[in-house]
């Protein structure tokens, strides 16, 4: 079976899903294509940082009701280590926030949209790949309920996030890429108890990092520095909370509020971009172009910044028939996202211990760590980044 379409999109994370509905706006058609189900993907527990930008774009489009009755609005973290707490003051610092809500309740909202207002959303696609990527009339073929289909597109957003099969049709003599492993991992956990705090903390402790986050007043996120290799079977609640609870140990006796953990596991941790992120029709956006090590809280957000603006660069070859944005694409993203790889990288390499860690090594990071939370200059800077620069940063 033939289908035709403007834009092919593959993947129905927060890159795919809300391009389409930036596209829709426009009166520009597009299908999702989603290996995989509906429940899942509205069930996969990731991020949850919503910077000010992504806020106001989410609610800009009219799809920000539930988010704004849900979310919690941060304005704040705060800084631990050496026993004693130091806060970021964003609103301060930056004159903007951040937004707590998780990024499969964005799936929810995004997806029930998508659906509502009948934009073609397949879910369980299945041996996707693409041809006549360098015509303008690429196709991406793929097969649904066991039926072969040709999507004949105008454009291809790879919006299929870190194993990318778009990324993966660009000609390795093409692509440029560049990455950094980091030799530890992160445990998270969601578990079901109160607030141990009012905002964030991020603890660095000589027994490695601990981050405390939340999801609402009855499930919270935390996370602890662990091998990555590791065996999260080897990790008992009770090993879990104690580690958690050392490594925030803080000299105002803090208590870290304790229940049912309902799910834990590791995640390994790198930093990488591709480039370009435009070939021929396929455009990159999200996690199939570029990832960080979610120390900054970015990852979610640099795929928002990637689709608004191809959005705009879709809109303005449609509506005026001018293919500047598109030509610029790549590099209009590749300027927010180097400057966002280069926050994420410094925020986990300040707070993290490293395994060949050495005494000077810990006291570059104390001192950085001091530095940032004593100067006021050092700490707009934190919270410029961690707020989200604009869009269209330079
Ligand atoms: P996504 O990976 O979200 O979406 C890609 C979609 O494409 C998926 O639904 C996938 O099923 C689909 N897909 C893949 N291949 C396909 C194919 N061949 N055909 C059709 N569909 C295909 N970021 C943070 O900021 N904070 C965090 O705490 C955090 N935690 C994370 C934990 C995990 C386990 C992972 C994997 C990522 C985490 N991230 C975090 C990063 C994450 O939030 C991403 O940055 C964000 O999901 C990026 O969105 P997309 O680019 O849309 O990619
Ligand atoms: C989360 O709540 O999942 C979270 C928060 C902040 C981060 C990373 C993850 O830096």
């Amino acid at each position: 079976m033939n289908m035709r379409t403007r834009v092919g999109i593959i993947g129905a994370g927060p890159a795919g899903l809300l391009l389409s509905l930036l596209l829709s706006r426009e009166g520009i058609d597009s299908v999702v294509l989603e290996n995989r189900s509906r429940e899942e993907i509205e069930s996969t527990i990731r991020a949850a940082v919503l910077e000010q930008g992504t806020v106001n774009l989410i609610t800009e489009m009219g799809l920000g009701e539930r988010m704004q009755r849900e979310g919690f609005v941060h304005d704040g973290i705060e800084l631990r280590f050496n026993g004693y707490g130091h806060r970021i003051d964003f609103p301060a610092l930056a004159g903007r926030s951040i937004m707590i809500y998780p990024q499969h309740e964005i799936i929810k909202d995004l997806v029930t949209t998508r659906l509502a207002e009948g934009g073609p959303l397949f879910f369980n696609v299945k041996d996707v790949h693409l041809s006549d990527v360098t015509s303008e009339q690429p196709v991406i073929h793929f097969s649904h309920e066991n039926k072969p289909i040709e999507l004949h597109c105008d454009f291809i957003a790879g919006c299929d996030g870190s194993h990318s099969v778009a990324r993966n049709s660009i000609p390795a003599d093409v692509q440029r890429v560049f990455s950094r492993s980091y030799p530890f991992g992160w445990l998270g956990i969601l578990i079901q108890a109160p607030p141990s705090s009012s905002e964030l903390i991020y603890s660095y402790h000589e027994r490695g990092f601990a981050l405390i986050s939340t999801r609402s007043m009855e499930i919270q996120r935390m996370y602890l520095q662990c091998d990555p290799q590791d065996d999260i079977a080897r990790w008992s609640d009770e090993m879990i909370l104690e580690e958690l609870q050392m490594r925030l140990t803080s000299k105002d006796a803090w208590k870290l509020l304790t229940g049912p953990i309902i799910q834990k596991s590791i995640l390994g941790m790198r930093s990488m971009v591709v480039e370009p992120m435009q070939y021929g029709r396929i455009f990159l956006a999200g996690d199939a172009a570029h990832i960080v090590p979610p120390t900054g809280a970015k990852g979610l957000n640099l795929a928002v910044a990637d689709v608004r603006h191809l959005a705009r660069a879709l809109t303005a070859f449609y509506n005026k028939s001018q293919s500047e944005l598109l030509e610029a694409y790549s590099a209009t993203c590749l300027r927010r996202v180097w400057r966002t790889e280069y926050f994420s990288w410094w925020m986990t390499s300040m707070l993290h211990r490293f395994p060949e860690d050495d005494a000077f090594q810990q006291h570059m990071q104390l001192a950085q760590l001091t530095y940032t939370v004593n100067s006021k200059a050092a700490a707009t800077s934190l919270a410029e980044s961690y707020t989200g620069l604009p869009f269209d940063f330079d």
